[in-house]
């Protein structure tokens, strides 16, 4: 698809750019498959690896059901509408639900099933692991996410971890699909405090953030990087790239890549898994792991001097 005739863009509100020079599409790496060694370098060079048709159709399609079947139970889905359209309840827009995947034996099977598992083994070139914690995004009109990088919200282990981003269902531009801001992994150093920062990490000799985070479990910073897609962009350079997201496809980038949504301009929920790979043998955040992980509760909450 050209720039020149996408529909209208929005990412919190805002109209996006979608000149060539601010938008475009991420470049799909399938056919590196066969070569760890050329996609470790194209993940270093782009800052993603963007893989198509990768994951067996029906284990996407199984585990879509899945989630949908969650969310009508819980209200969410417009009853007259066949269950598999996905058409949200307009009275009651679902937002972010950690109960749809965890735990969810479907959607395991898609993000921890031999596929990925032998993705990340091989990239990472040794035995790997992952954070047992799914989460599930269940986006309605109106929504995005934020700005953000990934490693202010797990970044006490490893800093060599990925984000593998799963949608289950298609997801046209106006659907809300994740998007990149490119080479932003190699701009780090403009946002080096930010990066620095750990939302669930208070300062011990600062009282109201001693009440706000460990007292009342709330966040010392809201992790978004901005909230305003369009400045980000202008000030940092780069395009915000996306793609027609289909059924098996699968996009994976480390913790420092600025990335967010657009805005779900229809009445169709869009419906993504975000899990993370490291190596075994590297510390690991044990916020997010096991049966029953801190999160980002109190057990999590850390204080420091500062
Ligand atoms: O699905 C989204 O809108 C956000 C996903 C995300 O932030 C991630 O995959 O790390
Ligand atoms: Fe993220």
């Amino acid at each position: 698809m050209s720039t020149s005739t996408l529909p209208t863009l929005t990412a919190h509100g805002l109209n996006l750019d979608t000149s060539d020079e601010a938008f475009g599409f991420l470049r799909s790496s399938e056919h590196l498959l066969h070569d760890p060694e050329a996609l470790r370098t194209r993940l270093q060079d782009d800052g993603y690896l963007f893989i198509r048709n990768f994951l067996p159709q029906d284990i996407v399609q199984t585990a879509r059901l899945s989630i949908l079947q969650r969310l009508s139970a819980a209200g969410h889905l417009d009853p007259n509408a066949p269950l598999e359209a996905g058409v949200t309840n307009k009275d009651d827009a679902p937002k972010f639900m950690p109960s749809l995947a965890n735990p969810n034996r479907d959607v395991e099977r898609v993000v921890f099933g031999p596929e990925l598992l032998g993705f990340y083994q091989r990239l990472f070139g040794g035995p790997i692991r992952h954070f047992d914690y799914i989460w599930a995004r269940s986006l309605g009109r109106g929504h995005g996410t934020p700005a953000h990088c990934d490693l202010v919200y797990m970044g006490r282990g490893t800093h060599r971890l990925l984000t593998c981003w799963v949608p289950y269902g298609e997801v046209p531009l106006e659907q809300s699909p994740l998007m990149l801001l490119e080479d932003s992994h190699k701009k780090s150093e403009r946002i080096k405090k930010y990066l620095e920062s750990d939302v669930d990490t208070y300062c011990e000799n600062r009282p109201k953030e001693v009440q706000k985070v460990k007292v009342d479990g709330g966040w010392s910073h809201p992790g978004w990087l901005s909230k305003n897609c369009v400045t980000l962009r202008e000030k940092f350079g780069g395009r915000w790239l996306t793609a027609h997201f289909q059924p098996g496809d699968f996009l994976t980038f480390p913790m420092h890549m600025i990335h967010a949504s657009l805005d779900n301009a229809t009445d169709k929920v869009r419906l993504s898994t975000d899990t993370r790979y490291q190596l075994a043998s590297e510390p690991i955040d044990e916020r997010w792991i096991g049966d029953n992980p801190a999160l980002h509760g109190k057990a999590g909450k850390r204080g420091r001097i500062c």
